[in-house]
């Protein structure tokens, strides 16, 4: 009998290097707390990404809004094809891209043409002198842990934790020993995904990026649809799907946390099962996420999650399904 790579690693009790590199990544967090980053002008910022580097964007922007800078977050092709749909012609915007590789086409060709506009640009990359970094006015490198595989994990919390500071975000020690806590705790009580096959994440505000982030974690690990909403919009017809086999993760944000203890307590009666950051659930880890720094408070778990439920499906999460660590494409003339 053929055993499939997971199974062997779950018989043998191995971990993998997936899971390594999300355990392993707070040191690397710690490091970047003292890394220089300049200051950022213009009126507008613009976050460009694609994927991962996308949700990253949209929680970059809802933290700099949160903190009196206007921003909005627009995956990389929306942006360099559609501008003109997002914001109205501004020549004071200044255009942040992300990319862990600073290979991906589309983000990088979001900065050269924004330039060309006669943007300013910025890149934050951990990929020192990648093309993202050279194609753009200014730039953070975030180096990471160079055992990280296809799936985005640490360089994703690091482009956030860079990000946020950058957007004028104060991130300390707590962040960190907060977000190594939710991890501990999400691992300590991961049996409650036992029998669950249909998987929603809910943030309302500067969560809903992150939110996000953790729904495209699990899909792209575990094979498994997962989708994310604001929590006041799932009663409007997303309910439908909740049965005995959901799982609800539900990011609480402080002002709204009593009106999603009602809907995370409907569905339970509904038969999902809640974990609930910073509020009520069948397993709840307490953690404050009312802050732009809330986001990085929570991502090293929901990565945690992803690969918890991988393993429980038997998917090996080193070569995740239809996957490339970046998305190049052809150019066309
Ligand atoms: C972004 C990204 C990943 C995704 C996939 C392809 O890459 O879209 O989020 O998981 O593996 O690449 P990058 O621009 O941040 O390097």
């Amino acid at each position: 009998m053929t055993l499939s790579l997971h199974k062997h690693l779950k018989e043998a009790n191995m971990t993998s290097v997936t899971e390594k590199v999300i355990r392993d990544q707070f040191p690397y967090l710690r490091q970047a707390l003292d890394m220089p980053v300049p200051s950022i002008e213009g009126s507008t910022r613009v976050f460009v990404g694609c994927g991962t580097s996308f949700y990253l964007a949209k929680t970059l922007a809802a933290a700099s809004n949160m903190l009196g800078h206007r921003a909005i977050a627009v995956p990389g092709a929306e942006w360099t094809r559609y501008h003109d749909v997002y914001l109205p012609e501004e020549q004071d915007a200044v255009v942040i891209g992300l990319s862990r590789s600073g290979t991906t086409t589309e983000t990088v060709e979001a900065i050269r043409v924004s330039r060309e506009r006669g943007l300013k640009t910025f890149a934050i990359s951990c990929e020192d002198q990648s093309e993202i970094i050279l194609a753009a006015d200014d730039s953070v490198f975030v180096p990471t842990d160079p055992r990280e595989g296809i799936v985005m994990s640490v360089s994703a919390s690091l482009m956030l934790l860079a990000g946020l500071r950058l957007a004028g975000a104060t991130i300390g020690e707590a962040d960190i020993a907060a977000a190594e806590e939710a991890l501990q705790a999400l691992d300590a009580g991961a049996d409650i995904i036992e029998g669950r096959n249909h998987f929603v994440f809910l943030g309302a505000g500067h969560l809903y990026g992150i939110a996000s982030e953790g729904a495209l974690k699990l899909m792209e690990m575990s094979i498994n649809p997962a989708q994310p909403f604001h929590p006041m919009e799932y009663r409007h017809g997303p309910v439908s799907l909740i049965d005995e086999g959901s799982l609800a993760v539900l990011l609480y944000n402080g002002a709204t946390a009593d009106d999603e203890a009602v809907l995370a307590g409907e569905l339970q009666a509904k038969g999902a099962r809640v974990i609930g950051f910073g509020g009520p659930g069948d397993l709840s880890i307490g953690t404050a996420t009312n802050t732009p720094a809330g986001a990085l408070r929570v991502l090293p778990a929901l990565q945690l999650l992803g690969e918890k439920v991988a393993v429980a499906r038997n998917i090996d999460t080193e070569t995740p399904r239809h996957l490339t660590k970046v998305v190049v494409l052809n150019q066309q003339a």
